[in-house]
């Protein structure tokens, strides 16, 4: 049993700028709570981050049949990537959206979300520790 964890673009620079949006924490610190969470639960764990669309594609590609779960930061992707969405709808296993921030009390064009309505439930608001909920919420729906 494996969860994949996928962060998208600019999430490498967390910790870096923009602290009273997103923490001061790492997305290495982040990735690190994630993992425990997994491991906790007995699930094998595997975390990628790219700055590309089409990356990021085809690790939802290669995770049917590889992986139980998705937990899924898109980043700003998830504002405008139809095409991430297509490759969400096409993952029968379980799919958690999740962000550092709460996107629907930011600016207008966060308030969209073009994921939300092919994954299973959303984690957003919490900062680092949502990277465990998400998990421990995606375990949850796979018991
Ligand atoms: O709140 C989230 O997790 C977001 O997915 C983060 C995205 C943003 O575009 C979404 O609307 C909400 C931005 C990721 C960039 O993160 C950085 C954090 C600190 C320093 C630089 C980039």
């Amino acid at each position: 049993m494996k969860i994949l964890l996928l962060d998208g673009p600019n999430l490498n620079l967390l910790g870096t700028r923009e602290p009273e949006i997103y923490g001061t924490d790492t997305l290495a610190d982040c990735v690190r709570d994630a993992a425990a969470a997994a491991a906790s639960h007995g699930y094998e764990f595997e975390h990628r981050q790219s700055n590309h669309e089409g990356e990021i594609i085809e690790a939802i590609h290669a995770a049917r049949g590889t992986a139980d779960a998705i937990v899924i930061n898109p980043g700003a992707f998830t504002h405008s990537s139809y095409a991430i969405a297509d490759a969400l709808a096409a993952y029968d296993g379980v799919k958690v959206e999740l962000h550092l921030s709460n996107p629907s009390a930011r600016e207008e064009w966060r308030r969209l979300s073009v994921v939300a309505p092919v994954v299973t439930g959303t984690i957003a608001g919490f900062g680092r520790a949502g990277y465990r909920m998400a998990v421990d919420a995606a375990v949850g729906r796979l018991a």
